[in-house]
């Protein structure tokens, strides 16, 4: 899939659109989900143009995969989550369900986030 540089990341990224930011470097940049699933709910975005986790594995430099998860560490660490705990999500593909075709690392906690488990089928 090719990246659409208009994708509604790739717009908070060059300013075009707001959000509420929590952190950034040169490599990342974390803000709050503007439809929070959790008490505590923010999205690691890569500055670069990846469209998921599957893009992102093969093309990014290992500058770039350890910025982000780097950043996404710390992130956890300044919300203060470290202790209390937390869940990443990353979804790629029509069967993840999604969304927006900018790598995005979800971060959630702030509360019992309840075990993942889903039945297959
Ligand atoms: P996903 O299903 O993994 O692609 O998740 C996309 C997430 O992005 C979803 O939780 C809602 C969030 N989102 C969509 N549009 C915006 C936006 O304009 N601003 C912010 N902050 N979050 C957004």
């Amino acid at each position: 899939m090719a990246y659409d540089d208009n994708n509604i990341f790739a717009r908070i990224l060059r300013g075009e659109i707001p959000c509420k930011k929590v952190y950034e470097d040169d490599h990342a940049l974390a803000f709050h989900d503007v439809k929070p699933q959790a008490r505590t709910h923010v999205l690691v975005i890569p500055k670069g143009a990846y469209v998921s986790m599957e893009d992102f594995s093969q093309r990014a430099s290992d500058a770039e995969i350890a910025g982000l998860i780097r950043a996404v560490g710390k992130v956890a660490r300044e919300l203060g989550l470290a202790e209390s705990g937390y869940r990443i999500l990353a979804n790629h593909g029509p069967d993840s369900r999604q969304e927006v075709p900018h790598l995005h690392i979800h971060i959630f906690g702030g509360q019992d986030l309840g075990r993942l488990i889903s039945p297959a089928g």
